[in-house]
């Protein structure tokens, strides 16, 4: 029985050898995706103690380096519980100004596994880089991640700019931690969603109706 407390506890306290050696003892999906949000609750313990001043942006990078090492872990198995989506092709991208990508990196994996061809145009992404994207490649399903605060005007404005181009028939979810429901009505998204599972159903859906 893993102690998935113990996990959280060790992911904010920064004992890598701790959150290795608990991760070494998952080994079905269930317990991957526990251990996934244990792995969060543990960064947000790291977001509030540098709020607090106690750790600095060195810990930040450090804990953005053990999460990446956990997902690497966690991603098999989180990937062996998602079902066969519609093999439709979609953008993914950080928004303008931000430079967080696990989350992110995150939901690919998991869309990967849901059947999408993600193409992930990476971290800090401009409005305009996204609506070329898609015009490009004819792609009419987006998803935007964010995890600054700011993010959400960058998600507002990229969705503007869809509208500007006259391209109302692509489909937008948001997501990141920011984003709420209402954050994502009043910025005129399609979706919303914190979980990835959740970003695969929706996408799954609206893949079926375009196709
Ligand atoms: C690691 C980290 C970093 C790393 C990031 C490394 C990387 N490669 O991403 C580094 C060191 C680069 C960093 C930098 C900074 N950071 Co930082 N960082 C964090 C930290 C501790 C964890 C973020 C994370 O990876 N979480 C784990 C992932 C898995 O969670 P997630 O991103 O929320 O993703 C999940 C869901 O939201 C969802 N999801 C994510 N994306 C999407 C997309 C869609 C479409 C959907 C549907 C769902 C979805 O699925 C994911 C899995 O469940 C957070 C604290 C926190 N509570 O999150 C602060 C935090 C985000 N950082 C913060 C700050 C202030 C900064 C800096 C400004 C610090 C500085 N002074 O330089 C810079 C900003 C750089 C920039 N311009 O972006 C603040 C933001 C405050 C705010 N409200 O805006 C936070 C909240 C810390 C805090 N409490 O003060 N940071």
């Amino acid at each position: 029985m893993i102690d998935f407390e113990n996990l959280a506890q060790a992911m904010g306290d920064l004992d890598e050898d701790t959150v290795k050696e608990l991760l070494e003892a998952v080994s079905t999906t269930e317990d991957a995706n526990k251990a996934m949000e244990a792995c969060q609750t543990g960064m947000n313990t790291v977001g509030k103690l540098f709020e607090e001043g106690e750790y600095f942006v060195g810990d930040l990078i450090y804990a953005g380096e053990l999460m990446t090492d956990a997902v690497e872990v966690l991603k098999p198995l989180l990937a062996a519980g998602e079902g066969a989506g519609a093999k439709a092709r979609m953008i993914l991208c950080t928004v303008k100004d931000d430079l967080h990508d696990i989350g992110k990196n995150i939901v690919r994996s998991m869309l990967e596994a849901g059947g999408f061809d993600v193409l992930d145009l990476g971290i800090d992404v401009a409005p305009e880089k996204v609506v070329e994207a898609a015009k490009a490649e004819n792609i009419k399903i987006v998803a935007l991640s964010g995890v600054l605060t700011l993010a959400l005007d960058s998600m507002k404005a990229t969705i503007e700019a869809f509208k500007a181009a006259g391209m109302d028939d692509v489909k937008i979810i948001v997501g990141g931690c920011p984003v709420s429901e209402d954050a994502a009505n009043a910025m005129g998204a399609d979706e919303w969603a914190y979980s990835p599972q959740k970003t695969v159903k929706v996408c799954t859906a609206w893949a079926a109706e375009q196709a």
